[in-house]
């Protein structure tokens, strides 16, 4: 008879196309069975007890212990911010290996590793930030970092020390499309923004409320129109990050309409949070600071167009775009003082913890969204974006145990978000406060059982380093024969 590691029984298996109960059997890490009342021992069995059982989350965009050029320091490091991320029900992670101009991204790479070795508790892989896209990189580095598991990049059209300009950009579309690579962009135009922050800053306008106004949803439509523009000509997929609200969804909506491969990232902060958030003062004048990210969040009207866009099918994914800042402390988001302008406020938001129990309470438990396509967002289609399926995404024989067994709470009894029960290092959550239908019970990584019953269980280091696949095939044509 066979003998498993761990078996979790009577699971309520929740998977993007089917729902059932059954057994899973668990050996070196993998899952190496699923049937109804599995025959056989195991060193240790878990009773799910009907509970809810989806894939371990897989965040394809968080910040972890990235180098800063305004002398701020993110608050987590790969050993708090995984933690973190176990604890929420995320079992696989991507940051970000981030180039500095005039450097390699191979010495990025090389950096980074450094920074999560010894230290990651759940797996991981990275994207890379491409900051200087030289001739060198688009034709030598790039396609030596994609053979070696980087298949995917993101890229700035905003922030002075890593914007790329048009031409810089299809570059490197242009080398995503010949090695299979994915590209991810974070959509604002950088003169835009510049401008309408001189003129609030000269008014005197300088509180973090004033960083919304100087990041209109027209700044983020127009430069989300024009990469999709870029991506045409060069006849790639593209997936752009962070869209906060209704005109950025239009354009997407309106690119997918004429056919292209255009996909879509949001976040619970543009589900959660608004505008308002980044006005409220309490006494400090810098409370607000604790909301600001970039995109800035909207109001409840774009929050809505958000969750249309959930059900819809339009996002491909959701990601916590984790970027912790303490509050407190010369090196968060007061490293420009306590009375600093919104500009020189860091900008980013804890929520890797999180991101998996807002979107199981408020949008499946809240029938927003179905239990499917709750594990398409979180797990599988990140997964399958970034080359890490089916080792990662979903529930399967010869994928890796990779597991959340969910408590689920009737209304009245539901769990209240405070900063001291999360385990990322920053000092509050933008959540606090609310209250939710859903914490994971338990999560499983590679047949470890790092969260459960409230307690954190893996040795920093434990987590592994994912090579990832090319998401698609690399492309010979040159792209220009269409418009010939
Ligand atoms: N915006 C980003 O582009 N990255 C990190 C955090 C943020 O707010
Ligand atoms: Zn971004
Ligand atoms: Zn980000």
């Amino acid at each position: 008879m066979a003998h498993y590691d761990l078996i979790v029984r009577n699971a309520d298996i929740a998977t993007v196309g089917d729902r059932y109960r059954a057994d899973i059997g668990v050996k070196g890490g993998r899952i190496s069975a699923i049937a109804q009342d599995l025959e056989g021992s195991a060193t240790r069995e878990l009773d799910a007890a009907g509970r809810l059982v989806t894939p371990g989350g897989v965040d394809g965009h968080c910040h972890f212990d990235q180098p800063t050029s305004d002398g701020s320091k993110f608050a987590d490091d790969f050993e708090t911010g995984t933690r973190s991320a176990a604890c929420g029900g995320t079992t696989t992670v991507l940051p970000f290996a981030l180039q500095q101009r005039g450097h390699s991204i191979q010495a990025a790479v090389d950096d980074y590793h450094r920074r999560a070795e010894g230290k990651a508790c759940v797996d991981y892989a990275f994207h890379l930030i491409v900051a200087d896209a030289t001739k060198d990189v688009t034709q030598r580095e790039l396609p030596q970092l994609i053979e070696k598991g980087y298949t995917s990049f993101k890229i700035y059209m905003t922030y002075d020390d890593l914007k790329l300009g048009d031409r810089q950009i299809i570059e490197v579309l242009a080398t995503a499309r010949r090695h299979g690579a994915m590209t991810m962009i974070h959509a604002e135009n950088s003169d835009c923004i510049a401008w309408l922050t001189e003129q609030l800053l000269d008014a005197g306008l300088t509180a973090p409320r004033y960083h919304a106004a100087s990041r209109p949803m027209a700044v983020e439509r127009e430069a989300t129109h024009r990469a999709i523009a870029l991506a045409e000509l060069i006849d790639t997929p593209i997936l752009i990050v962070h869209v906060s609200g209704r005109e950025a969804v239009e354009q997407i909506h309106w690119a997918r309409g004429r056919g292209l491969p255009i996909h879509a990232e949001t976040c619970p902060q543009y589900l959660f949070l608004s505008a308002e958030d980044l006005g409220i003062d309490e006494n400090d004048p810098m409370h607000g600071a604790r909301c600001i990210c970039s995109p800035p969040p909207r109001d409840k009207a774009n929050q809505q167009f958000i969750w249309n866009g959930l059900s819809s099918g339009l996002f491909t994914i959701v990601s916590s775009d984790h970027a912790p800042f303490n509050m407190n402390g010369p090196d968060g988001k007061r490293v420009a003082g306590d009375d600093a302008s919104f500009d020189r406020i860091p900008n980013g938001i804890p929520g890797v913890e999180t991101r998996l129990p807002l979107l199981m309470s408020e949008g499946v438990m809240a029938g927003r969204i179905d239990i499917h396509r709750f594990v398409e967002l979180t797990a599988t289609n990140p997964a399958r974006l970034y080359g890490l399926y089916p080792r990662k995404g979903t529930i399967a024989v010869g994928g890796d145990a990779d597991l959340v067994i969910w408590d689920q709470f009737a209304p009245g009894e539901e769990i209240t978000i405070r900063n001291d029960m999360l385990h990322h290092a920053a000092d509050y959550t933008p959540y606090e406060g609310m209250k939710l239908r859903a914490w994971p019970a338990t999560t499983v990584s590679r047949g470890r059982l790092v969260w459960h019953d409230g307690r954190f269980d893996a040795a920093p280091g434990s987590g592994l380093f994912l090579p990832c696949l090319r998401p698609r095939a690399p492309r010979d044509g040159n792209p220009l024969e269409k418009w010939l």
